[in-house]
């Protein structure tokens, strides 16, 4: 999409559109060259835009063959057309309701930005959230105008899918009704020569609905996991929230080419392949978790996102906020919740908070954007996510239940915003939250400093928190005001039992301060458990009250917590002082690992040490400005000298958690394999490998059969294995994603650049499949010292790619541009390789919408 000067949208300027449709009929001719899509839309002069209106119907890339209002053509002074839409003149058209119709020519063959109607392996599919039904016909392509749709599709192809439930089929041709009124972004269509495995569920007042997933035919054997999550997710929703799945038939489509996770469009979820396929052999336990997860995702939206939907674009996080915290319960009770809760805020902390903390920031619900495709980030979803977290904090469990209720029965069919959410909440729990809004319209991580005094006292002694909280300035938002902030805090006695239990203090001020009385001894302070807000606790604790809390808190989350922040003490240390490992934190460790009783997949996460990024961030945060290589260097020599400490308890652990029996993708089996590399990935540090030669030959899953490639990798004894993995797994698409993105991700740094680009010349690297240009891509701004190596290779590298890819795809460059976001923290020689870089792709011409805005925010 090229735009010479791109328009900034304003949530300021909302204005509801002046036509309501009563139905949409859709006929597509497909052909890959030449598909004919013919339209008849039924409008009526929308009440809540009083007047005569002008009618716009957005348009892209369409060859308008013919255009009739209520049966006349449409003269052609009365029409105007532009890149962007058609406009018919208010006076062209009649006083009531009038029906239009139009006939359209589209090529989805030459449709290489994936979005709208396109080709993936010789099968048709669509995407159209946010604005992508536009490059399919004429209409007015925002989420407020809902209808709903019948669809006839003709075509030779064996297997023709829309909306809704199928109407009647023959050969040739297959017609589609969907009786929900929906937004054109939920509007999908699939044919192709597509196999399914077919399943039903009977949701609980009796309606069978038959399910079914659809992939090529090579496929069939590696749907299993992903139909049992969908059948578990509807289970659940009717459950926890009371929500019944309302079609008669649910599809799921995987497709190999595709720009997102997956989509939620009504009765027709559209999947990336890589979160349904899966087998042992092939997919690792994170892709198993991943998979439930997202399949949970889009199969929640059908309440949260499509029975009730956005408003506008700008509301986002309406639907995604929301819909991420329902998986997010959903994976906590399908497998263990304090692990789920560690694994999220890890995914936070990496993607939004380095976001938030940049030239990107933005608040969960953004006022103004040019390109919407740019808003699908951490912010909107993860921390839209929390943000409903600590909602349901401060309103309780039964008040949070109360407001969904009243959520659905009231919005149910309607285009919301988030003011309606909140409304619901104050409603049904009386509650104000003025200023808890501020949460959707500010940007920024707020940073909670905390100070304690212990008074004792005659009756018992006294202990104060007084925290104080500031949140610094974000592009276009300097002054923050202060958040309601829900802050749970446990007390605990020094022989370690708890004193006082989880409390929720709410801070409202900028300083504030909660006494605890009648204590018999001074305590230790857990706080902020469960990550109750999101924000950046600094709290000056002493190495050994770190490791007491380690040792002792009935907080799982700050359990780990204790550690992690002892582990970032140690690294930033060795670091700036060139210390030695903490003895606090070494021992620590040791009785962590030693800890039988406690959750494999727990202690695994214990052995995980913090990532070089995030170490680089939390030194800019200090003030300092990081060294990429001091940074990478630190890491090992901690990962080698936990090795060499623990090698007899970290050999013992890898031992006795070998794979017995056969496989499993539960979450304690996938725990103890995760442990067991976590184990191998600290011993390939002084074992030369050797443990990973060994496992690579023997292992029968992908978890560990990558877990040993990428130790092989690191420790530089890859070559066999390599070419031993790709001969076997040549001709599977997601495999082979792995294989790229091992290499280069586990590449040593100073090479990183050099092996991107031996494999960026493979054969197999297809670019215009977004799987292997992230895998590729996305694997080398993952080396941290590699993509900021001080030559700038990695930096001129992967410009030259991202200006290759908009030219083709614009919403995968300007997605893998974020890899520059953090430009600003590293000193001045990368800085200005970096911002080379990037001015040399600001004055590409021709340069996309999407990638443009990018760089021009990350340039700031
Ligand atoms: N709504 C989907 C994500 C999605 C968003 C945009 C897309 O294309 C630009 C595709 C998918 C979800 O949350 O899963
Ligand atoms: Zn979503």
């Amino acid at each position: 999409m090229k735009d010479a000067s791109p328009q900034t949208i304003y949530l300021s300027d909302y204005q509801p559109y002046p036509f309501r449709i009563a139905r949409v009929d859709l006929t597509f001719g497909l052909a890959p060259r030449a598909t004919r899509v013919h339209s008849r839309i039924e409008f009526a002069p929308n009440p809540a835009r009083p007047g005569r209106h002008d009618l716009f119907l957005h348009g892209e890339k369409l060859r308008l063959h013919s255009a009739r209002i209520d049966g006349k053509p449409v003269a052609a002074e009365a029409m105007a057309i532009t890149d962007e839409g058609l406009t018919v003149t208010a006076r062209a058209l009649p006083d009531g309701p009038f029906l239009w119709e139009a006939e359209v020519e589209i090529d989805p063959e030459g449709n290489t930005a994936l979005e709208g109607l396109y080709m993936s392996g010789g099968m048709y599919c669509t995407q159209c959230e946010a604005e992508g039904f536009r490059k399919i016909t004429y209409y007015p392509d925002r989420p407020d105008v809902m209808a709903p749709f019948k669809v006839r599709i003709e075509s030779d192809l064996p297997v023709l899918l829309s909306n809704g439930n199928p109407v009647a089929k023959g050969a040739g041709w297959a017609e589609w009704n969907d009786p929900w009124p929906k937004p054109a972004y939920l509007f999908a269509l699939v044919a192709g020569n597509l196999v399914n495995l077919p399943d039903s569920f009977t949701t609980r007042s009796g309606r069978k609905v038959d399910l079914n997933i659809w992939v090529r035919p090579g496929d069939l054997d590696r749907c299993a996991f992903a139909m049992d999550s969908l059948i578990r997710s509807m289970k659940w929703d009717e459950d926890v929230y009371g929500r019944e799945y309302d079609l008669d038939v649910f599809n799921i489509v995987a497709v190999d080419d595709f720009n997102m996770g997956a989509m939620e469009n009504k009765g027709l979820n559209i999947f990336n392949s890589k979160l349904v396929l899966a087998s042992p052999e092939t997919a690792t336990d994170l892709d198993f978790e991943r998979i439930e997860g997202v399949i949970a995702h889009e199969y929640f939206h059908n309440w949260t996102g499509n029975r009730i939907t956005c408003r506008d674009w700008f509301q986002l996080c309406l639907k995604e906020g929301l819909t991420v915290f329902r998986d997010q319960q959903f994976t906590s009770d399908m497998r263990s919740g304090p692990v789920k809760r560690i694994e999220d805020v890890l995914t936070l902390r990496a993607r939004q908070f380095r976001e938030d903390m940049g030239p990107l920031a933005h608040p969960p619900r953004p006022d103004h954007f040019v390109e919407i495709n740019n808003f699908y980030t951490a912010t909107v979803y993860e921390k839209g996510a929390e943000v409903i977290g600590m909602l349901k904090r401060l309103v309780g469990d039964d008040g949070y239940a109360r407001a969904l209720d009243l959520y659905f029965e009231r919005h149910d069919g309607e285009a919301a915003t988030i003011e309606d959410w909140l409304k619901v909440f104050e409603d049904a729990t009386g509650r104000d939250l003025t200023q808890f809004r501020r949460w959707y319209t500010d940007a920024g991580t707020p940073r909670l400093t905390v100070a304690e005094d212990w008074a004792p006292g005659a009756g018992g002694g006294t202990f104060t928190l007084t925290f104080t909280q500031v949140t610094p300035p974000t592009p276009g938002q300097d002054i923050k005001p202060p958040r309601v902030i829900p802050v749970a805090v446990g007390l605990l006695n020094p022989n370690g039992d708890e004193v006082v239990p989880t409390t929720v203090l709410e801070m409202t001020e900028a300083t504030q301060s909660f006494a605890f009385e009648g204590l018999a001894s001074r305590p230790v302070a857990s706080i902020l458990r469960g990550f109750s807000a999101p924000v950046v606790l600094e709290r000056a604790a002493l190495a050994a009250e770190r490791a007491f809390l380690l040792a002792h808190d009935t907080d799982p989350f700050n359990r780990w917590e204790a550690g992690r922040a002892l582990a970032k003490d140690v690294l930033v240390r060795m670091v700036t002082e060139d210390a030695a490992p903490s003895e606090d934190y070494l021992s620590a460790l040791g009785r962590l690992l030693a800890d039988e009783a406690l959750d494999p997949a727990f202690r695994a996460l214990c052995l995980r040490l913090p990532s070089e990024d995030d170490l680089a961030q939390t030194l800019a945060e200090a003030g300092r400005s990081p060294d990429p290589d001091r940074i990478h260097a630190a890491r090992e020599d901690l990962a080698r000298a936990i090795a060499t400490r623990f090698e007899g308890p970290l050999a013992q652990t890898y031992e006795a958690l070998a794979d017995a029996g056969p496989f499993s993708p539960d979450a304690a089996a996938a725990g103890r394999r995760a442990l067991r590399v976590a184990a191998l990935a600290l011993l390939n540090r002084i074992d030369g490998g050797a443990r990973a030669a060994a496992l690579f030959e023997r292992a029968t899953n992908m978890t560990e059969s990558a877990a040993a490639l990428a130790c092989l990798i690191e420790a530089d004894r890859a070559e066999p294995a390599l070419a031993a993995f790709h001969a076997r797994w040549k001709e599977n698409r997601l495999v082979i994603d792995k294989w790229f993105m091992l290499q280069v991700v586990h590449a040593a740094p100073e090479r990183a650049a050099e092996v991107a680009e031996r494999l960026a010349a493979h054969p197999d690297f297809d670019w215009k499949n977004p799987n292997r240009a992230r895998a590729l891509l996305g694997g080398l701004a993952a080396n941290h010292a590699g993509f900021h190596a001080a030559s700038g290779a990695a930096y001129r590298f992967y410009a030259d790619w991202l200006l290759r890819l908009d030219a083709l795809n614009p919403q995968i460059a300007a997605r893998l541009s974020t890899a520059f976001e953090t430009w600003a923290r590293y000193d001045a020689d990368r800085r200005a390789l970096v911002a080379a870089e990037l001015e040399r792709i600001r004055a590409t011409p021709g340069l996309s919408r999407d990638l443009s805005e990018m760089t021009g925010r990350i340039l700031g």
